[in-house]
């Protein structure tokens, strides 16, 4: 769309070892990487692709990845920057249900929820190696009851204005904002295109690729509950890119972060 503008909410920060974020390949020692999402401002409404990490969730459950986030990194915090409130956001799509992807959601119940029809029924009964990574439901009410969890969920939170749209296969969100199904790394992830009235369209990669190194390696992160599928995505992310001739953004790459707009800046 011509008057398309994408906006990156700074989310803060994580630590993980050098072994969990390229697999099997490293170097070892820490890597402090930045969580982020995404709004797009579009003609047909107000879009949120994830919502970061709940700070107080990670202290709790996964002190060791040392949370670095300020109010304005916070998702109301970040909205509140460009005047907007969440209630101004119409839709949330969650590219998977890791617990620094769906964080802020709990913002956002007035939202329509749309994600991929196998991640919440995931997030219910995860992988015993996956519980770590879904271990924030405070964005569903029925993964917090089924997995004996609901002192994560806030006052509000119910049933109805916790129910997801769930998609499958690659998905047309808004015009020129795609959704790619690249599975692997979770069951249902989706990474995003976005395309703009002038600039190159920018190709989000989400956790398909950590950062430039991971893909330019075909190194995945240790977390995945397919790493076949996971490989296959990243050749799958390569050929997006080049056949929209694309601007590639990664997830958790501290060294390209520091040079994207956030903030008030935008791209359009
Ligand atoms: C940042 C981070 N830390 C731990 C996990 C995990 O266990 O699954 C996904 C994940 C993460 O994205
Ligand atoms: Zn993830
Ligand atoms: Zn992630």
């Amino acid at each position: 769309m011509s008057d398309t503008k994408v906006y990156l909410l700074d989310g803060g920060s994580l630590v993980l070892d050098g072994f969990h974020v390229f697999w099997n390949r490293g170097p070892g020692g820490e890597i402090r990487f930045p969580v982020y999402s995404i709004l797009i401002e579009h003609a047909e409404g107000r879009f949120l692709i994830d919502s970061g990490y709940d700070y107080d969730h990670v202290m709790k459950v996964l002190p060791f990845e040392k949370p670095q986030q300020s109010k304005a990194q916070t998702i109301p915090g970040a909205l509140a920057e460009l005047g907007l409130e969440p209630k101004d956001v119409g839709v949330v799509f969650n590219s998977h249900f890791h617990f620094d992807h769906c964080g802020g959601n709990k913002y956002l119940p007035h939202a329509k929820r749309i994600c991929h029809k196998l991640e919440v029924p995931q997030t219910c009964s995860p992988e015993p190696f996956e519980v770590l990574g879904y271990s924030d439901v405070s964005f569903s009410v029925e993964a917090a009851e089924t997995r004996g969890m609901t002192d994560q969920l806030i006052d509000g939170a119910t049933r109805e204005n916790t129910t997801f749209e769930g998609i499958e296969g690659d998905v047309e969100l808004a015009k020129g904002v795609k959704l790619f199904f690249t599975p692997g790394h979770s069951i249902g992830h989706y990474n995003l295109l976005g395309e703009f009235g002038t600039r190159k369209p920018i190709l989000f990669s989400i956790d398909a690729a950590y950062t430039q190194k991971s893909l330019e390696t075909l190194c995945q992160a240790s977390f995945h509950i397919d790493p076949d599928a996971g490989v296959q995505s990243m050749r799958r992310v390569k050929q997006l890119a080049e056949d929209h001739e694309a601007d590639l953004m990664f997830s958790h790459d501290m060294e390209n972060f520091k040079t994207y707009k956030t903030g008030t800046q935008f791209y359009r």
